[in-house]
């Protein structure tokens, strides 16, 4: 089951050398008051989807290459790569990409002869690049090689360590932009492998960074991923990041630009999508307006990948079941260098904000259990606990009122390797951008393709404070975020969004 190809037999989708083409009806109900009717009108737009079919090398350049999330990511892929197993304390345990939505998990196709559902695996709807062929790049302000800094990161067990040591010693992060003003003090120690020079000296550089990679390693495309210390929240300051222009004339003057911000401005003027696995501001205005002028997509913010996973899960279930939460309190503790990070109150502060909106659309969605304005209690507690490692622990409780005053307690304790979470969430961040740049859409009788907006908002599944083009819905809650990206691929494939209805089940 797990290799089969997916043909699909319709006079609707046109297989040609270069491209799947899917001629697809879209539905859309739109809905206006009138006096106290609500006037709902359903309607049809028809639409050309197009796929280009030749999947590239992809390289991916991690900012923070040496850190947790870095180092495991790279590994994992390797050790998928070389087929490796090794033996634990349980017994033999087998490479493999658990956690990631494309390689691991199913979806359900259509129904079989027997009337049952088929599932195929996620990654075979379409040609998607495969995590194993990733090539690896990137920086980090620590020098160390990526065999040693895997050790340090205590995150794989020690045998699978040592097969992987010779592959990935030789590995060395490039020099990057260090301004110890927007991460955490206790993070200095690790900064020796740091630029020197302007701002646009550093820019610069970072910019050739990239074409020497494109040049050296013979990738096809690039995408440039954040995944260093979470940073300060930055001012956003009218004259210096509010517009493209702007942004760019206070790098040459050495304005208040974070090394993210930085980084994002170079993926853009190199024409590579860049996305945010961490909380802070990175895509300031100017950011954002410079990656719609360049037509380049940018992504993020902050991976989704534990405790906000459940619960962008959890408060779906009990609002969508007509349960108010009235409290949610959220702890965790980590003794990991991001913790360490996070626990200066600047880097907490961006954790916090990307940690508590999560839950503000499914609040906003039911007036039947909450009034305008009217938010459950949310409290969110970082703690860093050397001692614990990478290995998370998050302890939630969630207090909901239900029927005639009665009060419902959830307490949940997750215990976790945390760069093991993120790891697969990386994976599925750059496949799925590097596919979202192979579609385009176009309006049957218009000759014009699109692509997606700049902002890569079908990327929300996978952040917890997920960034969306200006007017667009935020979606938060998980099934829904899912459900968006099955659904826009089964429409590059010309089929319907799966309904679940079952009808043919249900009639007499
Ligand atoms: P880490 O602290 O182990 O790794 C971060 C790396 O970034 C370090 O090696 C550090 O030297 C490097 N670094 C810092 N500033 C840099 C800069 N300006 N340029 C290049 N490198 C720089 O942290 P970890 O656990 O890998 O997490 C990385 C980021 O991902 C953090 O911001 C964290 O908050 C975020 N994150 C992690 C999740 C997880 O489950 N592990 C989930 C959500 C977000
Ligand atoms: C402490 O919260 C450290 C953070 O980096 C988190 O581990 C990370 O943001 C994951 O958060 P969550 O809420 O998805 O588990």
């Amino acid at each position: 089951m797990m290799t089969e190809n997916i043909r699909v037999n319709s006079p609707n989708v046109k297989y040609t050398e270069t491209h799947i083409e899917a001629e697809y009806c879209y539905h859309t109900t739109a809905v206006c008051r009138d006096g106290d009717t609500l006037k709902v009108t359903p309607s049809v737009t028809e639409l050309v989807l197009r796929t280009e079919r030749c999947v590239p090398k992809l390289g991916v350049m991690l900012v923070g290459w040496g850190g947790n999330n870095g180092t495991t990511v790279t590994a994992a892929v390797l050790a998928n790569r070389l087929g490796l197993s090794w033996r634990t304390k349980t017994g033999e345990q087998k490479a493999n990409y658990y956690g990631s939505l494309f390689q691991s998990s199913t979806v359900c196709l259509g129904v079989g002869p027997d009337g049952q559902d088929v599932n195929v695996p996620f990654r075979n709807l379409l040609p998607m690049v495969h995590p194993d062929d990733i090539v690896f790049d990137g920086w980090d302000i620590s020098s160390m090689d990526l065999g040693s800094a895997m050790e340090r990161a205590e995150v794989l067990d020690w045998s699978l360590q040592e097969m992987l040591r010779p592959h990935m010693s030789h590995l060395r992060p490039r020099a990057s932009i260090y301004y110890p003003d927007f991460i955490a003090d206790n993070q200095a120690s690790r900064a020796d492998n740091v630029l020197t020079g302007t701002m646009a000296e550093q820019l610069g550089q970072i910019r050739a960074d990239i074409v020497d990679f494109r040049q050296t390693s013979g990738v096809d495309k690039i995408i440039v991923l954040w995944t260093a210390n979470t940073e300060r929240f930055c001012d956003i300051t009218a004259g210096v990041n509010d517009t493209a222009k702007n942004l760019l004339a206070a790098i040459k003057s050495d304005g208040e630009v974070s090394p993210s911000t930085l980084f994002a401005v170079a993926s853009i003027l190199e024409g590579c999508a860049y996305i945010n696995g961490s909380p802070q501001n990175t895509f300031v205005p100017g950011v954002i307006e410079l990656a719609v002028e360049r037509n380049v997509f940018i992504g993020g913010d902050d991976f989704k990948s534990g405790q906000t996973k459940i619960k962008s899960v959890l408060v779906d279930f009990l609002i969508s079941a007509g349960i108010k939460p009235t409290s949610i309190v959220s702890y965790n503790h980590l003794g990991n260098n991001d913790g360490k990070n996070l626990s200066a109150p600047q880097q907490f502060r961006s954790k916090e904000i990307s940690k508590s909106n999560v839950v503000d659309d499914m609040v906003k969605s039911n007036p039947i259990l909450y009034r305008e304005g009217e938010k459950p209690d949310h409290c969110v507690v970082i703690k860093y606990v050397p001692k614990v490692g990478d290995s998370k622990r998050a302890m939630d409780e969630y207090t909901s009122e239900i029927m005639m005053g009665g009060t419902n307690t959830i307490v949940m304790h997750n215990t976790c390797e945390d760069s093991l979470l993120a790891s697969p969430i990386i994976l599925d961040l750059v496949v799925l951008t590097e596919l979202c740049q192979r579609v385009c859409v176009r309006p049957q009788g218009s000759d014009t393709y699109q692509s997606f907006h700049s902002v890569l908002a079908i990327l929300s599944f996978l952040c917890k404070a997920p960034l969306i083009p200006p007017g667009a819905p935020l979606v938060n809650a998980f099934f829904r975020q899912r459900a968006c990206i099955e659904n826009i691929m089964r429409a590059c494939l010309g089929l319907h969004p799966q309904n679940h209805m079952h009808l043919e089940h249900k009639l007499q």
